[in-house]
């Protein structure tokens, strides 16, 4: 597998100016003409091309033959004119044969493009990378009512469209949609007085749920331009959805292409949760059209500048939307279950990556949320004030250029004079660092020694201090007697503060970095914090640690339970924070924690574990829980904002653990549930209880046909059936008639939901792994980057026993051997098994 380095990266050889694209858009064979401006350059012009049939090329209208290989093709600098030239390509490709869901595909009388990272290479050839920006018009010629692509429309008729985009912008940019679809439409006037048109398409019959999606793009347009200055700049914004989508969403300039999942959402259809992923992801799309369109990257080494900071801008929209600490830790939440785990494996790599084999493999949590975090820090570390100047800065610095993270750092050196040189080190360096504080009081001082460590990573077995910027504050028995940040920079520092006693240290408020934090105070510090820390996120984290000394290890679940007791009946608290203190963590957040104590995880136990302190909470809260779970449910019409969604989760927080003990309560909850959020939340008490069979033949003939539904109704089953029967229940499930397993959502919702049930993926007989090994073999030949992104399944292979370990190499190794096995597939296996 050849290796692309950081360290080898040179401009392109040509300069690019403008690209006239021409389409006869036909499912089997699709023709491209491709008219490309070259500037003057020096050497071979190369360009990529991958499953192309060139029919016909010339340069400055005279034909040449260029020598194609399977990457691309070449035409020799003595072939090439002295000056700016012209090429022109006719290419023939075929978007139904098309099954990588990358480049042009048609799928369900859809023409759907995905370009980035490297998909426009699929439909004609191109110096296909970031740093070549040009100016685009398209034409699409196609038996179609509605023919899409980026800019602004500049002329149509029957079987025709022209589009022009004035935007430089690189390839992966570039989007056509054509196909049988239905807009809604709404205007948006910017700051400076222009109406913008905006358009969602969607199919027939589904414009009914697309008035949130269009709602959360017009505040995300307002917030841009209200937190940052950042004015949409073209007349028109469209977003399409399709069901057939690798990805989330896609920032193509004036055109996204969303996975449906995250623009239709109505009550009945979607949950509370979905309707916070449709807000988030359509911001995040919309605020690409600056960081990442307007100023993108040099080269896929740098993608979290254009990732990280795209997933901070949205994640501080989203906190401006609704509960900035609830939303802080379901970020944080994220970060844990997939960067953290992700960095204590064999797939761990640095923000900035130095190499790779498949680019599609790096679009990973540790790129989009380690690399949100690092801004988020930037920020702790300068200032609100000093953040807003340098982001000022970079818009000017940069505006229209591909960059580099050194650009970005420079930048923020430059505006607010703070030396950067040690931050750097978050970009290059993998793994999650480790921090300890440990207090004491002496005269008069309550002392804080915190020091930390990183430990090693693949190809990184020594690592430098970081600076990790720590929020702190002291509690006494009336509240908080002190607080501040501490920049740590060194291996060890202290922090002094004086103090009529010794106090609680409540640190890393606000989770103000992404470093594992331990904690050595005294018993009961913890049941201090969780019941009057000042920050919400430390009386979160303050239960979590209680309940981890009881999931992980062998503690007492007395504090536990008398703290979260005390947090539910405090009635000044956000129903949303209450409903995430009373939660437990993941089974696969618990496996983090045994494995971060070195010892061997044992999934079956951290099954049993996990249903014992459940249990626990359910007999002490008795007839409480469904008393309080009744009194705070919302009545009156759903919405998915305000106060609504975290009274719900409160809600079926508890009717989940009175359930428990009563399925019937559940079987109540279900007949009275009157939106999509209640039924799922009451499903799953009698799916965990095996009591789901008619409830879900019920659930299936009301919802049939309508895909994101169906794709919980599998995803449900898979991950909650208990542990021992779901493997056998998503063996059943597999030969269902509605059970695609072509279409990624599908295949997601059921066999990514096989994934999430721990204690069943992990069976000691390896029967879960040999199932998904199976999967990724088989779904490996259409859609490698869907089998590559899954195969990360198994990069936990090192926290079990030994047993566990070798059933999963030999999968491993199985896939390994595969004939014909994808780049994509091969380099992820090929790690994981280093
Ligand atoms: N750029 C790929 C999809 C996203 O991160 O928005
Ligand atoms: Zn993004």
């Amino acid at each position: 597998q050849s290796v692309i380095r950081l360290e080898d990266y040179k401009p392109f050889s040509h300069p690019v100016s403008t690209v006239h694209l021409t389409f006869h858009l036909d499912p089997e064979a699709t023709r491209v003409r491709a008219e490309i401006a070259f500037g003057v350059g020096t050497g071979d012009l190369r360009l990529d091309g991958v499953d192309l049939d060139l029919l016909s090329a010339t340069i400055d209208g005279v034909p040449v033959t260029p020598i194609c290989d399977e990457d691309g093709l070449t035409v020799a600098a003595a072939d090439l004119p002295d000056g700016p030239f012209t090429w022109v390509a006719e290419t023939r490709i075929d978007p139904a044969r098309n099954t990588t869901l990358e480049g042009l595909y048609h799928r369900r009388d859809l023409f759907i493009t995905q370009c980035e990272a490297e998909g426009f290479r699929r439909i004609t050839y191109f110096p296909d990378r970031p740093d070549v920006m040009a100016v685009y018009t398209v034409r699409i010629e196609g038996d179609m009512p509605v023919l899409l692509s980026n800019g602004d429309l500049t002329g149509s008729g029957p079987g025709w469209a022209e589009w022009h985009d004035p935007w430089r912008k690189p390839s992966y940019l570039f989007a056509l949609v054509a196909g049988d679809l239905r807009s809604v439409e709404d205007s948006f006037t910017t700051m400076s007085g222009r109406d913008v048109t905006l358009k969602i398409w969607v199919r027939d019959g589904d414009r009914g749920r697309c008035a949130y999606a269009m709602d959360a793009l017009k505040r995300a347009m307002k917030w841009d331009e209200d937190t940052y200055g950042l004015e949409y700049d073209l007349d028109l914004f469209q977003i399409v959805a399709v069901d057939d989508f690798n990805a989330g969403a896609m920032e193509n300039k004036g055109l996204n292409v969303f996975n449906s999942k995250y623009v239709l959402a109505s009550p009945e259809t979607a949950t509370d949760a979905d309707f916070d992923g449709v807000e988030s992801v359509i911001a995040h799309e919309y605020f690409h059209n600056w960081t990442g369109n307007r100023i993108t990257c040099r080269d896929w080494f740098q993608l979290s500048l254009k990732e990280g900071l795209t997933v901070f801008r949205d994640q501080c929209f989203s906190a401006d939307m609704r509960s900035a600490p609830v939303k802080r830790i379901e970020d944080v939440l994220r970060l844990r279950a997939g960067q953290f785990r992700e960095d204590a494996g064999p797939l761990a790599h640095p923000v900035r990556p130095e190499s790779y084999v498949e680019i599609n493999n790096f679009y990973t949590a540790t790129v989009y949320e380690k690399g949100a975090e690092l801004i988020r820090m930037l920020r702790e570390i300068v200032g609100q004030d000093a953040y807003d100047a340098a982001l000022k800065l970079y818009f000017e610095r940069h505006d229209g250029q591909a960059c580099t993270i050194e650009d970005w750092l420079s930048v923020f050196q430059d505006a607010t004079g703070h030396d950067l040189s040690q931050f750097r080190r978050w970009y290059h360096q993998a793994g999650t660092p480790r921090l300890t504080v440990e207090d004491r009081f002496e005269e008069g001082e309550t002392i804080l020694t915190f020091r930390q460590t990183t430990p090693p990573t693949p190809g990184q077995p020594d690592k430098q201090p970081v600076p990790i910027p720590i929020r702190w504050g002291l509690l006494d028995d009336k509240g908080e007697v002190a607080n501040g940040m501490f920049l740590l920079s060194e291996a060890e520092q202290e922090v002094r503060v004086k103090t009529a006693a010794r106090t609680v240290p409540s640190v890393l408020r606000g989770f103000s970095a992404p470093v594992i934090l331990e904690q050595k105070g005294q018993p009961g510090d913890a049941g201090v914090r969780l019941a009057r820390d000042t920050d919400a996120f430390n009386r979160w984290e303050a239960g979590r640690t209680l309940a981890l000394d009881v999931l992980a290890g062998d503690g007492d679940p007395a504090p536990w339970l008398d703290g979260v007791c005390a947090v539910l009946n405090d009635q000044t608290l956000d129903p949303a924070l209450r409903a995430l203190i009373l939660s437990l963590p993941t089974q696969e957040g618990i496996a983090q924690e045994i494995a971060l104590r070195d010892e061997t995880v044992d999934p079956d136990l951290v099954h049993v574990r996990h249903q014992s302190l459940e249990e626990a909470l359910t007999s002490r809260l008795g007839a409480d829980a469904m008393r309080i779970s009744r009194a705070i449910r919302p009545t009156g019409d759903y919405s998915p904002d305000g106060q609504a969604p975290g009274q719900r989760a409160l809600a079926n927080r508890l009717l989940s653990l009175a359930a428990r003990r009563e399925t019937d309560l559940a079987r109540e909850a279900l007949a009275q549930a009157s939106n999509m959020t209640d039924r799922l939340a009451a499903l799953a008490p009698l799916i965990r209880a095996g009591q789901a069979e008619a409830e879900l033949a019920a659930f299936h003939a009301e919802w049939s046909g309508t895909d994101l539904v169906i794709d919980k109704w599998f995803a449900m089953q898979t991950s909650l059936a208990p542990a021992h029967e779901a493997l056998d229940v998503a063996q059943r499930l597999q030969n269902h008639e509605d059970f695609t397993w072509t279409v990624p959502n599908r295949f997601r919702a059921l066999v990514g939901g096989l994934i999430s049930n721990t204690a069943a993926f992990h069976r000691a007989d390896g029967a879960g792994y040999v199932w998904l090994a199976d999967w990724l073999l088989k779904v490996d030949k259409r859609n490698p980057m869907l089998a590559a992104r899954m195969s990360a399944a198994f990069e936990t292979w090192r926290r079990y026993d030994e047993g566990r370990q070798k059933l999963i190499l030999d999968q491993l190794e199985r896939i390994a051997s595969a004939d014909g096995l994808s780049r994509d597939t091969g380099e992820m296996v090929g790690r994981m098994r280093a």
